[in-house]
């Protein structure tokens, strides 16, 4: 079968909700994916980050398929003998002190949410069913429909309503905006430290700690969703680390599991979590040993291998080399670490045009934002695999 016959396939039965580019992939070796008539490919998309220690990474796989043969699920109506290790390793990794498991980032996210609300009731003392959430246009945090209710996105929400109340949309990066937004029923400020679907959109230096004293002084819970930004793809473990502050709820997915298995979890203390009392909350996949040993092990690759440190190297190197790049359609270059977002003129007519050339020469990548270009490689790249995209990126940026 050739590259046109699966998608023939795939358009026939499959429910048309992307519009991926034109090559399909049936093999992944680290920073490599090849498609189905042998063509090889510099993946600078890493499955959105979840993919940050590198395809098929033998460590990884090895654990899944260990653990596989052992027990996969038992349910939260038992316990197992994984997720003890991954909860006591996860907090000892994060600096974080109690952990709840989820599978995808939205649950994750939506657990936040939960978890926010009874806390402003139970703890903070808002009165019942008015707490409120402040979020930030631009952000990108799921797709569920209480999720989309927060969106600043037409095309996520239209058609999908009635909405769920209790969000409050701000500008992102503005302090007073933050600060009028607050209420006596604030129960959280949910924020991407560094934007991703928005664009790459890294704040004001100083915007995250500004943003921070103030929920502390007003009592209000600072909710991260480092579920791109984290495990090193800004270049350091999370995002929020540049502005030294210790959010109250971080949540954390997609690399969790190095992309073999879908696994989130939310960050926290005793204080917030401690508001899920038996039957709260749950999910039937959530924290199974499966998921617990892949996450173990991802974590331990991130930290043996120095990832982090990886990232923050290779991006500061990337983007340092991609500046040097004189194209006339280039507005700008920015991110932090390996999570790098080219910005292109109006005029250049849309970044997909681009990603489609890019394919052309063996390099994936995905625009966002229509204007956006994003690398965003596994953070096992090396210098020599940047050097070698680079000329090629250029050629791209180089057409009219
Ligand atoms: C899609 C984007 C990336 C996320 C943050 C939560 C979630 C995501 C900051 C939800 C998910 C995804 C989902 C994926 C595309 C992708 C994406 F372009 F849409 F924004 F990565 F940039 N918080 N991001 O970025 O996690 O439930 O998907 O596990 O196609 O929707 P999820």
């Amino acid at each position: 079968m050739l590259t046109k016959d699966f998608i023939e396939l795939e358009e026939k039965y499959g429910t048309h909700n992307y519009h991926p580019l034109d090559v399909v992939i049936n093999k992944a070796e680290g920073v490599w994916v090849y498609d189905v008539e042998g063509n090889k490919y510099l993946d600078c998309l890493a499955a959105y980050s979840a993919v940050n220690q590198g395809h098929c990474h033998p460590r990884i796989v090895k654990a899944l398929k260990e653990q596989a043969e052992k027990v996969t699920l038992t349910s939260r109506a038992f316990r197992n003998d994984q997720l003890p290790f991954f909860y006591k390793e996860v907090c000892e990794l994060t600096g974080y002190s109690c952990v709840l498991p989820m599978n995808s980032g939205a649950e994750g996210v939506e657990t936040a949410l939960k978890a926010a609300r009874k806390w402003g009731y139970k703890i903070k003392g808002i009165d019942e069913n008015s707490a409120e959430i402040i979020t930030c246009i631009n952000n990108f945090a799921g797709r569920t429909i209480s999720i989309i209710s927060f969106s600043s996105v037409d095309q996520y929400k239209e058609g999908f309503g009635p909405f769920t109340p209790g969000f409050k949309i701000i500008e992102f990066g503005n302090i007073a905006a933050l600060e009028k937004a607050i209420t006596k029923n604030t129960a959280a400020f949910l924020v991407e430290p560094i934007q991703g679907e928005g664009g790459v959109i890294v704040p004001p230096d100083g915007y995250l700690k500004k943003a921070f004293d103030l929920c502390k002084k007003n009592n209000v819970l600072f909710i991260a969703d480092e579920i791109q930004s984290g495990l090193g793809r800004s270049g350091r473990l999370f995002a929020f680390e540049y502005e030294n502050i210790r959010p109250d709820i971080t949540i954390i997915g997609k690399a969790l599991s190095g992309g073999c298995y879908p696994v989130s979890a939310v960050l926290s203390s005793k204080e917030i979590l401690g508001v899920f009392k038996p039957g709260d909350h749950g999910s039937t996949f959530g924290g199974n040993p499966l998921a617990a040993a892949v996450a173990r092990e991802s974590l331990k690759v991130l930290v043996e291998e120095k990832l982090v440190e990886n990232s923050y190297k290779m991006g500061e190197y990337f983007r340092g080399k991609l500046r040097e790049i004189k194209s006339k359609h280039l507005k700008e270059i920015r991110g932090k670490g390996l999570f790098i977002g080219i910005e292109l003129k109006p005029e250049a007519k849309g970044a997909r045009r681009f990603c489609e050339a890019l394919m052309d020469r063996g390099i994936l990548c995905k625009e966002t934002h229509e204007d956006v270009i994003r690398f965003a490689p596994p953070l096992i790249i090396t210098k020599g695999e940047i050097d070698w995209a680079l000329p090629k990126i250029e050629e791209v940026l180089m057409m009219e």
